[in-house]
């Protein structure tokens, strides 16, 4: 029978600790597909955040660390700067980046660091039960904002890839989604570009994932999926928003 597909041999043998319909899996597998193709493994260290991806040292074998909450921009600057010649990428979910990380992150993306950030957007605090994120939705109801998000009470959603492409530092920012294997595949090739924005030298570079939660979305996973294509996606357009030259 002729193989269409197999796991990256970076990924480890350990059984995952993702809820069914997860996307933060898929989000793994792109890294450590890119990683192997592009001859990345040996230099990678991947800075994991707070949440549910912190174990994703235990599923994708490269040297890695990890940083308290919000703090993996911070993390990151420090290890490339030391090793330059690592290739040095940050994992982070909304709560951990946009939530109390947002500075860190900021500043790391208008000073131009020579880091990758992939930032994935679930709408929530997926580990700690489901509290409204900066990227919740408006009227979305979760666990402190049982009534929906009120812009009057809440805010609006921070669109994090639209306001960092305002920045002079980054060489790459896009969002994608992986609702579907078309977005999958373009997810993909926008991780690529972002590699290649570091491995050239020419800045920060970070690309949104819209994913789900079924678990504290309260929806199955095919219910997740549509759930994204109906109303996340409206709000959270993929598309690149920043690409320097030299990256396309
Ligand atoms: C300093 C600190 N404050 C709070 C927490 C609790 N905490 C752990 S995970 C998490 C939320 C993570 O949510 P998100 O970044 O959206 O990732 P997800 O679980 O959705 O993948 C929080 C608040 C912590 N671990 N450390
Ligand atoms: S709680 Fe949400 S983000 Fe965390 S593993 Fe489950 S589905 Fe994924």
């Amino acid at each position: 029978m002729k193989l269409i597909y197999k796991a990256p041999e970076t990924f480890t043998k350990k059984p995952t600790t993702y809820c069914p319909g997860c996307t933060h899996g898929i989000a793994h597998r792109l890294i450590a597909e890119l990683l192997e193709e592009m001859d990345l493994v040996k230099k990678a260290v991947i800075v994991w955040p707070v949440g549910c991806s912190v174990f994703g040292y235990d599923f994708i074998d490269t040297d890695a660390t990890v940083a308290a909450h919000g703090r993996a921009c911070a993390m990151a600057t420090g290890i490339k700067r030391a090793h330059p010649e690592s290739f040095v990428i940050t994992y982070q979910g909304d709560g951990d980046l946009a939530s109390i990380g947002m500075a860190e992150t900021v500043h790391a993306a208008a000073r131009g660091e020579l880091i990758t950030t992939i930032f994935i957007n679930n709408g929530n605090f997926g580990m700690t039960g489901g509290q409204m994120a900066p990227t919740t939705l408006i009227g979305q109801v979760t666990t402190t904002s049982p009534y929906g998000r009120k812009p009057e009470v809440n805010g609006f959603p921070i669109h994090v890839a639209e306001m960092l492409a305002t920045l002079d530092g980054p060489a790459y920012i896009a969002r994608a989604s992986l609702d579907s294997p078309q977005h999958i595949n373009q997810a993909k090739n926008f991780i690529r570009k972002a590699f290649k924005a570091q491995l050239l030298g020419l800045g920060y570079s970070l690309v949104e994932l819209v994913s789900t939660c079924p678990t504290n979305w309260k929806m199955t996973p095919v219910e997740a999926l549509e759930r994204v294509r109906k109303e996340v996606l409206p709000v959270f357009p993929i598309g690149e928003f920043r690409v320097v030259k030299g990256v396309e």
